[in-house]
C-alpha cells in the first residue's frame, strides 16, 4: 500500500485516520505506508474531529496507524531513500517509509503506542524516543536497552504516552552518523483534554490555528570524481533547501505554532521577519508564562526541540531564515552567495549546466542560503487552506523604491528549471570513506 502522490492544492483530500483493513502479516505487523514524494501532505484528521487540531509537516506527512485493541499501531521502515532537496536535486539519504525525515507520528496523551520498526539499512539501527517518558527497556539505546535491530529484523516498541508535547524518534545505534544521514522524525502528542487546565504540560498552549512541524538537519554531500571537496555542511529544513521548502501560510490574526527541532551538528538561530517569536515549549514541556520572552530571532540548540509561536500580523510575504552569520566556506555560504544552482554546479561535474531552481522572488534573485522559506500571511484564508497563495502584491506606496541611480544595474540571469533533468548527489556518512 502506498500513499499516492496527492496534490495538496487540488484535492484538499485527507488521508484516512487509520489504515482500514491493511494486510496483516504472519507476525501481525501492519503494512508500512510510504510516501513517494516530498510534497506536503494534508493534515491527518483524528477519528473524532474534536480530539485535536492536527499538525502539518512542511514538505512531509503524518503516518496513519492501525487501531488494534487498546493500541495504536504504527510501522516505521528505516531504509535508504532518494529525497528531492529542491527541484532538480535529489540526495541519497537514509529515512523512514520512503522519505527523510520520516513521517510525523501524532497521538493524544494517554494513547498506547505500538511502533514496529523494520530495518532495511545495511547496518544495525534502533529507535530512541527523545523526550518521551518510556520504560528504560523501550528507550532504544542499542547495547544498553536492547540488542541493535539487525538488517532484515523488525522490533516492536510499546509504551503509553504520558506527556503531551513535541518529541523526536531517532536512531541510537551509530546515532550521530545515522542522524547525519537523515534518520529522524517527529512525534506530536496532543493534550487529552483541550479545555481542562489540569496537570497537562501543554496547558499553556491552548491552541494554534496552524501547527507546523519543521526538522532542521545538516548533511555532507559527496563531491564528484575529479572535483574539489564539497564545502559542507549543507543545512536543510525537513530535508529540503530553498527554493524547495514549502511556504508556511497563515491568515492575519491567526496563532501559528512552529514545532522546531535541530538534528544538525551545531546550534542555529532562526529569524522571522515582521513578527515576534515566543518559545512556548521545549522538548521537556511548556515554558512557564513568566519565563517567556518575545524576540525576532530564536536559538535552536543542537539536538533540541523548541516550540515557537507567533500571531500572524499584516498581510505580506515574510522571510523565515537561518540567522547565523556566513563567511565560512560552507555549502550554506556558497548557496547564499550564488544560489542553489551554482552551489550544485560547483560541486558536481555533471551539473555544469544543471538548471536547478535558483530561488527568485518577484523582484529578482534571493541570496539567503538554503535554510530559507516564506511565511505568507493573507487577510482572507480558509482554515484548512495551505495552498501557496503566490507572491504578495504590495501597493506602490508600501514598497521600497529607488529614488536615485548612479548607473546601470547588473542584469540578473534567471535559471529556469528544465523539465526532466535532475542531479543526484550522494550524502557522505560521517566516519565513512566516500
Ligand atoms: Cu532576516
Amino acid at each position: 500500500m502506498r500513499v499516492s502522490r496527492r496534490n495538496f492544492i487540488a484535492s484538499g483530500a485527507l488521508m484516512g485516520a487509520a489504515m482500514a483493513g491493511g494486510r496483516v502479516g504472519a507476525a501481525g505487523i501492519p503494512d508500512a505506508l510510504r510516501a513517494d514524494s516530498a510534497r506536503m501532505q494534508p493534515p491527518l484528521l483524528p477519528a473524532t474531529a474534536s480530539a485535536y487540531r492536527p499538525v502539518v509537516t512542511l514538505n512531509g506527512w503524518t503516518l496513519p496507524f492501525r487501531r488494534n485493541g487498546a493500541w495504536n499501531e504504527f510501522h516505521l521502515v528505516a531504509e535508504p531513500v532518494a529525497r528531492e532537496l529542491a527541484p532538480g536535486l535529489v540526495a541519497h539519504l537514509w529515512g523512514y517509509n520512503g522519505q527523510s525525515p520520516g513521517p510525523t507520528i501524532e497521538c493524544v496523551a494517554g494513547d498506547k503506542l505500538r511502533v514496529f520498526v523494520t530495518n532495511r539499512l545495511v547496518e544495525p539501527t534502533t529507535v530512541h524516543w527523545q523526550g518521551l517518558a518510556v520504560p528504560s527497556g523501550m528507550a532504544g539505546l542499542g547495547g544498553l536497552a536492547q540488542p541493535p535491530i539487525a538488517p532484515g529484523e523488525t522490533y516492536a516498541y510499546e509504551f503509553e504516552t504520558q506527556q503531551s508535547g513535541t518529541f523526536l524518534y531517532r536512531p541510537h545505534a551509530d546515532a550521530r552518523a545515522q542522524a547525519a544521514m537523515g534518520l529522524a522524525g517527529a512525534i506530536v502528542v496532543h493534550p487529552r483534554d483541550r479545555t481542562q487546565c489540569g496537570a497537562d504540560r501543554d496547558r499553556a498552549q491552548p491552541g494554534a490555528s496552524r501547527d507546523y512541524v519543521i526538522l532542521v538537519n545538516a548533511h555532507a554531500l559527496a563531491p564528484a570524481r575529479g572535483r574539489p571537496a564539497m564545502p559542507t555542511p549543507l543545512w536543510t529544513c525537513n530535508s529540503r533547501i530553498f527554493p524547495g521548502i514549502d511556504a508556511l501560510v497563515a491568515a492575519t490574526g491567526e496563532r501559528v505554532r512552529l514545532r522546531l527541532a535541530n538534528l544538525g551538528p551545531s546550534g542555529v538561530s532562526l529569524e522571522l521577519h515582521g513578527h515576534a517569536l515566543t518559545v512556548a515549549a521545549t522538548g521537556g514541556g511548556a515554558v512557564p508564562e513568566s519565563a517567556r520572552w518575545a524576540d525576532s530571532v530564536i536559538d535552536l540548540p543542537a539536538g533540541a526541540v523548541r516550540v515557537a509561536e507567533f500571531t500572524a500580523g499584516s498581510a505580506g510575504d515574510w522571510a523565515l531564515h537561518c540567522a547565523l552569520p556566513g563567511g565560512f566556506e560552507s555549502a550554506d555560504d556558497a548557496a547564499a552567495r550564488h544560489g542553489t544552482a551554482a552551489l550544485i554546479r560547483s560541486a558536481v561535474r555533471e551539473a555544469r549546466d544543471l538548471p536547478a531552481a535558483a530561488g527568485f522572488g518577484p523582484y529578482g534573485p534571493i541570496a539567503m542560503g538554503p535554510l530559507f522559506t516564506f511565511v505568507k500571511v493573507r487577510d482572507a484564508l480558509a482554515a484548512d487552506d495551505y495552498r501557496d497563495p503566490g507572491w504578495f502584491q504590495a501597493t506602490h506606496a508600501a514598497r521600497a523604491r529607488m529614488v536615485a541611480s548612479a548607473g546601470a544595474t547588473a542584469p540578473s540571469r534567471r535559471a529556469e528549471p528544465v523539465a526532466g533533468r535532475q542531479l543526484e548527489v550522494k550524502v557522505v556518512k560521517p566516519g565513512s570513506r566516500a
